[in-house]
């Protein structure tokens, strides 16, 4: 088949604030919750300390990779790589140091203004996460995080703030990164801004459902109200979900196995999604919360704040699929948010995060079908050790990876899916979420600073980043 992508193909790249930006206490900022994160690694699980304590720990999010000071150099490649939108997000804690204020703290807009600026002189168009991973500290030790529903007030006034300075630059806007995590207990800490007593590590969290599903049930009323006011302030915004989509296959054809794969499915994946698309939520989860005694408290006026606050597009992160299987002996794998059953017909990362570029395509016509509304890949790519040696980086596995998943959107793209962008994670490397290593690189820009940020943070082209360049510019011809 011949390869085109449509000439206005959002081609870009990813990023998010902890994860790049570094200047953890510059100009106001205050502390966030990534800024309480240490260093971990595949085996080693971040700790999570409330008390910040830099003699004793290393927190990669403090330097990152410092684009507080890069940022021009930084989008200047970008934009010569080609990139016709940059995903990026922007740090509540540097807006809004305690969460609490009645005023923004305008060191931290400005620092924003000048980020859009670079992007505007170049025609790229910014594509702004409201919430990545990341709320003031102080909103975590007051209430909670998420779990209290006053936490939706302040991050209207964070959101609000936004939508009125940055009005006529930004045009898309995703309320949530990855709002599904906190169907898993992993994603109390760094989506719901919930510690709870006993938690040691973000690897081994302690679980409270009903904290948990309520602190969900408080961002889609959150997301839905940042949709309507956003579009009070200007009609032209237009809002994206952000699902950690992870594809599940049964592991057998053993019906148990298949439905216990549609239940995963329904739970982790389609849940999230059908409260931000459709408007309410999902038949299934009423059983779903019977069954585990899962209550929360709602209000009688959610329904219709759903309903009044949708979604315009659908966007998601693809990094692996997994296997489900009743089976209790199955060989496990890992994942973002939850591993699974390792599936023979794949391989994996260093990080066991199984490659699938197939099920991308799989993916992206079964959320298609379901929503209905253009789709966006905002998150995607390999995490792996790159060597730099004389200043290049043969990462020529990540050329691979790339290739093999555009492959695949073109392929879904004629089967009449409406996708219209791709943001690979990441444009230029940043720390891991994850374990907070820098050595789990996934940029086509490598930044010289190891996991312990020791390094002249230099920037140097990958190879990736003259692939990725050639494909954008022939519009993915070049994969034909
Ligand atoms: C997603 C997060 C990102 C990113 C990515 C890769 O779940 O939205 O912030 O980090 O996963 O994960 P990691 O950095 O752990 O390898």
């Amino acid at each position: 088949m011949k390869i085109k992508f449509p000439s206005d193909f959002l081609w870009g790249g990813a990023t998010a604030a902890n994860q790049i930006e570094g200047a953890w206490n510059a100009d106001g900022k205050g502390p966030n919750l990534a800024d309480a994160m240490t260093l971990g690694s595949h085996t080693t699980p971040r700790r999570i300390t409330l008390d910040i304590d830099e003699s004793e720990y290393y927190y990669p999010s403090h330097r990152a990779v410092d684009f507080y000071t890069h940022y021009r150099e930084d989008i200047a490649l970008m934009a010569e790589l080609g990139l016709k939108i940059y995903r990026m997000s922007i740090s509540w804690a540097r807006i809004f140091p305690l969460g609490t204020e009645e005023e923004p703290n305008e060191a931290g807009l400005q620092f924003y203004d000048a980020v859009f600026r670079e992007c505007k002189k170049y025609n790229i168009e910014p594509l702004v996460t409201i919430y990545h991973n990341e709320m003031p500290l102080n909103l975590v030790t007051e209430i909670e995080g998420w779990s209290d529903r006053q936490c939706i007030e302040y991050y209207l006034r964070f959101a609000k703030t936004l939508f009125e300075r940055y009005r006529d630059t930004v045009r898309y806007w995703i309320p949530f990164n990855e709002i599904n995590d906190l169907t898993t207990s992993v994603g109390n800490w760094n989506h719901g801004g919930i510690l709870n007593k006993g938690t040691e590590t973000f690897q081994h969290q302690l679980d409270q459902p009903d904290k948990r599903f309520a602190a969900l049930h408080h961002q889609f009323v959150a997301s839905a109200m940042a949709v309507r006011l956003g579009k009070t302030i200007n009609p032209d915004f237009r809002f994206g979900t952000m699902i950690c989509h992870i594809t599940v296959y049964p592991l057998t054809c053993r019906p148990e196995d298949v439905l216990l794969t549609q239940q995963e499915d329904q739970l982790r994946n389609c849940f999230s999604g059908d409260v931000q698309i459709k408007g309410e939520y999902p038949y299934f989860m009423k059983r779903y919360f019977e069954r585990n005694q899962i209550t929360f408290e709602t209000l009688p006026e959610d329904p219709q704040i759903l309903r009044n606050g949708c979604c315009d597009f659908y966007t998601f992160s693809y990094y692996m699929t997994n296997c489900i299987t009743m089976q209790k002996d199955a060989a496990l794998v890992s994942g973002n948010i939850m591993g699974g059953a390792r599936n023979p017909y794949l391989k994996a990362t260093e990080w066991d995060w199984q490659i699938d570029p197939v099920g991308l395509r799989y993916t992206l016509n079964h959320v298609y079908d379901r929503y209905r509304v253009p789709i966006m890949i905002t998150e995607n790519g390999i995490g792996a050790r790159d060597r730099l040696e004389d200043g290049a980086i043969h990462d020529d596995y990540r050329i691979a990876y790339y290739r093999e998943h555009l492959i695949q959107m073109a392929l879904a793209i004629d089967d009449g899916v409406d996708l219209i962008g791709y943001t690979p994670w990441t444009a230029i490397d940043v720390v891991s979420c994850s374990t907070g290593e820098m050595s789990k690189r996934y940029g086509f820009i490598y930044v010289d600073c190891d996991d312990h940020g020791n390094g002249t943070m230099k920037r140097y082209k990958k190879d990736s980043y003259y692939w990725y360049q050639q494909v954008i510019a022939a519009d993915g011809e070049s994969l034909s």
